[in-house]
């Protein structure tokens, strides 16, 4: 795994392959044991093998597809004080990466009246007071009800620095 990190890959991205391995191994294991009594020991351990692969082989694969990961760039390099894209779409569980680019102090806060009813909006927010300071630095947040989500950045919002993503 550590030649995975140095090798130029994004701390979002890694997380991503392992979430990767994770539903891979997933499907394996029911696909092994269903097949028979096979020792549970060296079944843990070709997975392992397995994901190590995968994370090895597939990691610019999966950035360029975003199969599993979307990332939304937080301050446009002309200066604009947005989220881009603004507006977009992801499936149940995909996780989104907002990377800090340009302009901050940024954060992501959604809007607690205009998500899906019964998500709590602190538990997907950043804090109206944490604040991402430096190009590169990270907020991760994985949606698993289907609907509409406005979120807006606190510092920028009365600029326009406002976002929506639909749920699939
Ligand atoms: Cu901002």
């Amino acid at each position: 795994m550590a030649t995975v990190t140095s090798a130029a890959v994004a701390i979002p991205s890694f997380t991503g392959l392992k979430a990767a391995a994770a539903s891979s191994s997933k499907s394996a294991t029911v696909r092994v044991s269903s097949a028979a009594a096979a020792p549970k020991l060296s079944v843990k351990a070709s997975l392992k093998d397995f994901g190590v692969a995968v994370a090895a082989t597939a990691a610019s694969a999966i950035l360029a597809t975003n199969a599993l990961a979307i990332e939304i760039t937080l301050g446009g390099d002309d200066g604009s004080l947005a989220f881009i894209p603004k507006d977009f779409e992801v499936a149940a569980g995909e996780k989104i990466v907002f990377s800090n680019n340009a302009g901050f102090p940024h954060n992501v806060v959604f809007d607690e009246d205009e998500i899906p009813a019964g998500v709590d909006a602190s538990k997907i927010s950043m804090s109206e007071e944490d604040l991402l300071n430096a190009k590169g630095e990270t907020y991760a947040v994985t949606l698993t009800e289907k609907g509409t989500y406005s979120f807006y950045c606190s510092p920028h919002q009365g600029a326009g620095m406002v976002g929506k993503v639909t749920v699939k």
